[in-house]
C-alpha cells in the first residue's frame, strides 16, 4: 500500500465509482458491513441510505452468518422482523438457553450488563438456568447442562412441545388470547415424541419429559436462543419453535417470561416508515433468497461478483468486516474480490480481506466517535438509554464511516438519504446528520420532550446531561405485543406455511454420513472477538493457540493425542489444527472457534498466532444455505478427522 491523502483517495474512488455506475446496466455497487458496524448507530444507516440512493440491493452484513433467521422467524410470527423476545432475567424462575454462552459472549440479542451476575441471581432466588449445548460451555458449567447433538435443536424443541400438548400442560388461556394457528403446531409436535427424537438429539426421553413439565409448571419461564440456535440447517424453524414454546407455556409478553422492549425510539416503526423493516421484498439474483431487513446472503457475494448479467456486483465496499474469514469459502471470495472493478475497505487494520483492496480507509474506533445504541434499545433487559460522546480524538487521520459515505456520495452525485425525513429537512435547509436524526427521533418518540411540550421528556441534551445513561423503568413492560404485532388479527401466527413445510422436511434430513461421521460446531473464546482481537498482544498472552476440541473417545478412535496436529475435512474443504482432547463436548462433535487463520493478513501479532480458517469447511453453494433466511450453515457440518502427518 502507498499512503495517499483523503482528498486523493476520495476523488479517485468517486471517479471510478461514477464510471462503474454509468457504464453498468443495473446496480453494480455492493457493500458488506461486518459486526462492529452494528455497534455504531450511524454506520449502517448511512450505508443503507447510499445503497438505496443508487438503487442497489447488494447489501450484505454479518447477519446472514449470525441472526437473519431470528429476524425471519419474527417476520412470520409477528409480521415484523424487528420483534425480538428477550428473557426477563430479573423475574424469571426458569431460563432455558439454547445455543448461547453469555458467560463468554456477554449476551447477544439481549443487552444485559453484568449478565453473569444476573444469571446467578436467578439461581440464588431459587430458580434454574438450563443450558442446551453440545459443549459443556462456560455457562453450562456454571448452571445446568443439557448436552445435545449438534444441529438437532428442532427435534428437541418439538419434543418439548409434544410432551406439553400431549399432557394437556399448555396454557390454554394464553394461547386463546395470543395466538392463531395452534392446531398446525400441535399436529407437528404430535409427530415428535421424545422417544422418537432421542436418536437425533442424544437427549434421553425421560429428561425431555421432565424439562417439558418443569417449563409448563414454572410460574415464570423464558426460552431464549442465540447463535447455536441459528447456525444449523433449520435456523428459522428453530427460532420459531423457541417462541412457540414461550407462547404455549403462557410466557410470551408476560413478566418473568420472554418479553419485548418498548423503547423510547420505536425502531420498528421508524424502519417501517423508511421502508427498511422488510423480509422477502426482493430476492437475491443468485439462488432467489429473500432479503432479511434489506440484507442478502453474504455467502453469495463471490458468485454475485462473478456471474455476468444485469445487476452484476462490480464495485464492493467492505466496512468493519472480515468476510474472507467469517463467511463460508473465503478462498472463493478472496479470488472473486480480486476481479472487482473497485474494492474499497474501511477498517482499523490491513486484514485477510482488505489486503488486496484498492483503498483501505482508516475508521474511528468506538472510543473516538459519538454513539447511541439505536438497534439495541428494544433489547435491554432493563429499559435504558444513553448517549456517548467521543472519549478521545481520532488517531491519525481516522474518520467516521458516515462522513466518508457523504464524501463519496457527493462525488458520484447522489444524496445518501432515502428517508422522507431527510428530504423534508433538506427542503428547509437543514442537513441531516446522524446526531440531528437521533435528537428528532428521541424528542418525538414515546418518551420525548416534544420540543418543550412535555416536561422532563427525552432529548439529546437531556442524555448529554446524564452521561451514565438514563434507566427508563425498573422492569420490562408486559402486554406490549398487541400494539407491536403487524398481523391484522394481532395474534402470534403459529402456522406460517413456509415454516410448517420446513418442519415437514426434517424427517428427510440425513443422519450420520459414513464418510464424514463427525459434526463440526463453533465456539467463542473470551479473549477473541470474532477475527479482530488477535492482533492485541495483551489478549494473546499465555501462548494461545487455535485448536480443535475433540472428545476422548473420538481421539482414541482415530489415534490422536492431545496437542497432535490433525486434519479436519468436510465435503467443502480441509484444515489442519492441533487437537485439544476434552470431555466437555459430546462424542462425535468437533468444536473449532472461527476468526482465526491470519497467515495472510497485514497484522503482525495475529500473523504469528496463525491458526486456520474454519470456514474453509463451510459451503457457499446456494443449495447449502438455509432456505428461509439464506443463512450460512456453520454448525453441524459433517466432517472427519485424522492425524495429520
Ligand atoms: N468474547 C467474545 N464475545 C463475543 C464474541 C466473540 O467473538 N468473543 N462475538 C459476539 C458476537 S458477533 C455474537 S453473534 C455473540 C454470540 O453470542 P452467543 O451465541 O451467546 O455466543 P457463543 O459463545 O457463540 O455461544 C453459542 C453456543 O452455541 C453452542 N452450539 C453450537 N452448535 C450448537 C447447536 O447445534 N445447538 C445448540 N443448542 N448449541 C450449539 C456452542 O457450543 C456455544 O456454546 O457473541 C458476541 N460476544
Ligand atoms: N464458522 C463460523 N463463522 C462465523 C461465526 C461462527 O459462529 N462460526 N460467527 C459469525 C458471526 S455471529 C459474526 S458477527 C461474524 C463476524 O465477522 P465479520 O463481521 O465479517 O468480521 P469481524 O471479525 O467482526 O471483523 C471486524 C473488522 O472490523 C474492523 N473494525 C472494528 N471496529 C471498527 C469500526 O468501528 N469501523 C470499521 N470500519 N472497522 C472496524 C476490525 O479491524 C475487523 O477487521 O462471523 C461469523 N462467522
Ligand atoms: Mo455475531
Amino acid at each position: 500500500f502507498e499512503r495517499v491523502s483523503w482528498e486523493e483517495a476520495l476523488d479517485e474512488i468517486g471517479t471510478r465509482l461514477g464510471r462503474i455506475l454509468d457504464e453498468r446496466s443495473g446496480p453494480a455497487l455492493g457493500w458488506y458491513m461486518g459486526n462492529p458496524g452494528a455497534f455504531s448507530y450511524s454506520h449502517p444507516l448511512w450505508v443503507k441510505a447510499l445503497l438505496d440512493a443508487v438503487g442497489s440491493p447488494h447489501w450484505y452484513t454479518a447477519s446472514s452468518q449470525d441472526v437473519s433467521n431470528r429476524f425471519a422467524a419474527s417476520a412470520f410470527l409477528y409480521g415484523s422482523p424487528f420483534l425480538l423476545p428477550i428473557p426477563d432475567l430479573a423475574r424469571t424462575d426458569l431460563l432455558l438457553m439454547v445455543g448461547a454462552n453469555p458467560l463468554v459472549s456477554h449476551g447477544s440479542v439481549m443487552s444485559a450488563p453484568r449478565v453473569k451476575d444476573q444469571l446467578h441471581a436467578i439461581t440464588e432466588r431459587g430458580g434454574r438456568v438450563v443450558v442446551v449445548d453440545p459443549r459443556r460451555s462456560e455457562t453450562a458449567r456454571a448452571f445446568e447442562h443439557l448436552a445435545v447433538n449438534p444441529d438437532s435443536d428442532a427435534w428437541l424443541l418439538l419434543s418439548l412441545l409434544h410432551v406439553i400438548f400431549a399432557g394437556g400442560l399448555e396454557d390454554a388461556l394464553a394461547i386463546e388470547r395470543q395466538a392463531s394457528g395452534t392446531e398446525a403446531l400441535r399436529a407437528l409436535a404430535a409427530k415428535h415424541p421424545p422417544e422418537v427424537t432421542e436418536e437425533r438429539t442424544g437427549v434421553p426421553a425421560a429428561r425431555v419429559r421432565e424439562l417439558a413439565r418443569d417449563l409448563a409448571r414454572a410460574e415464570h419461564a423464558a426460552v431464549y436462543g442465540r447463535t447455536g440456535s441459528c447456525l444449523g440447517r433449520n435456523g428459522t424453524l428453530v427460532s420459531y419453535l423457541l417462541d412457540a414454546l414461550n407462547v404455549v407455556t403462557g410466557n410470551l409478553d408476560r413478566e418473568g417470561g420472554a418479553m419485548f422492549g418498548n423503547p423510547p425510539i420505536a425502531f420498528d416503526k421508524v424502519a417501517d416508515r423508511i421502508g427498511a423493516g422488510t423480509y422477502g421484498k426482493v430476492r437475491s439474483r443468485i439462488g432467489g433468497f429473500p432479503e432479511v431487513l434489506g440484507a442478502l446472503p453474504a455467502s453469495l457475494m463471490a458468485k454475485e461478483i462473478r456471474a455476468p448479467g444485469e445487476g452484476q456486483l462490480r464495485a464492493l465496499f467492505v466496512s468493519a468486516g472480515n468476510p474472507v474469514l467469517s463467511v463460508p469459502n473465503g478462498d472463493e471470495l478472496e479470488a472473486a474480490m480480486r476481479e472487482l472493478d473497485l474494492f474499497v475497505s474501511i477498517d482499523l487494520y490491513v486484514t485477510e480481506t482488505n489486503r488486496e483492496a484498492d483503498f483501505v480507509l482508516p475508521a474511528t474506533t468506538f472510543l473516538e466517535r459519538e454513539d447511541f445504541p439505536l438497534p439495541f434499545l428494544p433489547l435491554f433487559t432493563t429499559p435504558f438509554v444513553q448517549w456517548t460522546d467521543p472519549l478521545v480524538e481520532p488517531a491519525g487521520e481516522a474518520r467516521q464511516e458516515w462522513e466518508v459515505i457523504e464524501q463519496i456520495a457527493k462525488r458520484v452525485g447522489v444524496v445518501p438519504s432515502s428517508s422522507r425525513l431527510g428530504r423534508v429537512l433538506g427542503r428547509i435547509g437543514l442537513k441531516l446528520s446522524p446526531q440531528r436524526l437521533m435528537d428528532l427521533l428521541l424528542r418525538t418518540g414515546s418518551k420525548g420532550d416534544w420540543f418543550g411540550l412535555r416536561r422532563g421528556g427525552l432529548s439529546l441534551r437531556k442524555l448529554r446531561d446524564n452521561p451514565h445513561g438514563v434507566v427508563l423503568a425498573e422492569h420490562l413492560e408486559p402486554g406490549v405485543l398487541p400494539d407491536k404485532i403487524r398481523h391484522r388479527d394481532k395474534r402470534v401466527r403459529l402456522d406460517p406455511p413456509e415454516i410448517i413445510e420446513d418442519a415437514g422436511r426434517l424427517a428427510a434430513r440425513n443422519g450420520r454420513d459414513p464418510e464424514f461421521p463427525l459434526r463440526l460446531i463453533g465456539l467463542r473464546e473470551l479473549r477473541s472477538h470474532n477475527s479482530w482481537m488477535h492482533n492485541a498482544r495483551l489478549l494473546m498472552r499465555g501462548g494461545r493457540v487455535h485448536a480443535a476440541r475433540i472428545h476422548p473417545d473420538d481421539a482414541e478412535g482415530h489415534g490422536i493425542e492431545d496437542g497432535e496436529p490433525c486434519r479436519i475435512s468436510s465435503p467443502h474443504g480441509s484444515i489442519e489444527l492441533p487437537a485439544l482432547v476434552t470431555d466437555e463436548i459430546v462424542a462425535g462433535t468437533v468444536a473449532v472457534p472461527h476468526g482465526w487463520g491470519h497467515q495472510r493478513g497485514g497484522w503482525s501479532v495475529a500473523r504469528e498466532a496463525g491458526g486456520a480458517n474454519v470456514n474453509a469447511l463451510s459451503s457457499s453453494e446456494p443449495e447449502d444455505l438455509e432456505r428461509l433466511a439464506g443463512m450460512a450453515h456453520l454448525n453441524g457440518i459433517p466432517v472427519r478427522i485424522e492425524l495429520a502427518s
